[in-house]
């Protein structure tokens, strides 16, 4: 039996192909997509076209991730452009309208899907815990804190959401993290994928890396009018797309409640950010 698990596509169109492709010559039994095929990338219209015309002629599941809820909870915004809570969520507003508001179908994917083996041993996949679709599970993750996010524990727990490849054993479970499709964080800008096999009573598990045609998904950015119509959000976006590295997080963790309320200007927040990486060396860095 073999099962093929993606994640973190987010909007990455050139890297979806590829990924695809070699799914495919693989012939897999199963593929599961864990979550975050929208938002926080240029394509998602028709990232999430491509892998819903998989889910009906081939029987991809397609689970959700925290970006989905993201875009789904914009229907709530309803302040008008230029009020700071709009510009605030401008990012996922931006992947709102490319859906055309059309909500519901992120809304129905569920949240898990388990597969069970020929001798009754289970392998499940979730975005990122059982606590929630941002609870992620890293190398510093403690065997404690582990226990209470997979239970209860499959044979196989498969996660994503860190953007970062993991394989780790935990009393008779082998957590995989898939890593990211689309923009992966650990430094490696190739696109990630898991393989797992169950063979005769044993789980075997292996991350595939990618090469794959980045310089179209960074055009992508400026043809699809998403770094125009996201905000200034968007060149920190692009900016991990370059870096293989998480940096909306630096926004995210400072600034993201001051702009929400009003008391910060969004560009001027932004260029806040890039003072800080220009600060690291990191602004000085080539793209590629
Ligand atoms: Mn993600």
């Amino acid at each position: 039996m073999k099962i093929a698990i993606l994640a973190d596509i987010h909007g990455n169109y050139p890297a979806l192909q590829t990924v695809t492709e070699h799914i495919e010559k693989w012939h897999p039994d199963w593929v599961i997509v864990n979550g975050d095929t929208v938002n926080r990338g240029p394509r998602p219209r028709e990232a999430l076209q491509f892998v819903q015309e998989k889910e009906t002629n081939q029987g991809w599941v397609i689970l959700k991730g925290n970006h989905e809820e993201y875009v789904i909870s914009r229907v709530e915004v309803t302040e008008p452009e230029g009020h700071p809570k709009y510009e605030a969520f401008r990012m996922a507003m931006w992947t709102y309208h490319q859906l055309n508001g059309n909500v519901a179908q992120l809304a129905r994917m569920p949240d898990q899907h388990e597969i069970i083996a020929p001798d009754g041993s289970r392998l499940r996949a979730v975005h990122a815990s059982m606590r929630s679709n941002r609870d992620g599970i890293y190398t510093f993750t403690t065997d404690e804190e582990l226990a209470e996010k997979i239970a209860p524990s499959p044979a196989v727990f498969v996660t994503s959401h860190t953007h970062r490849p993991l394989i780790r054993q935990l009393n008779g479970t082998t957590v995989v993290n898939t890593g990211a499709v689309g923009l992966p964080f650990d430094g490696d800008w190739r696109a990630a994928y898991a393989q797992i096999t169950w063979h005769k009573g044993e789980w075997q598990v292996e991350i595939v890396r990618l090469p794959y045609d980045r310089e179209q998904a960074d055009r992508d950015f400026v043809q699809t009018g998403y770094l125009e119509g996201g905000g200034p959000l968007i060149e920190l976006v692009r900016y991990e797309l370059a870096t293989a590295r998480s940096q909306l997080h630096r926004w995210a963790e400072k600034y993201d409640k001051p702009v929400q309320s009003g008391q910060m200007d969004m560009a001027e927040s932004v260029r806040l950010v890039w003072a800080e990486i220009g600060q690291e060396g990191a602004g000085t860095q080539a793209y590629w």
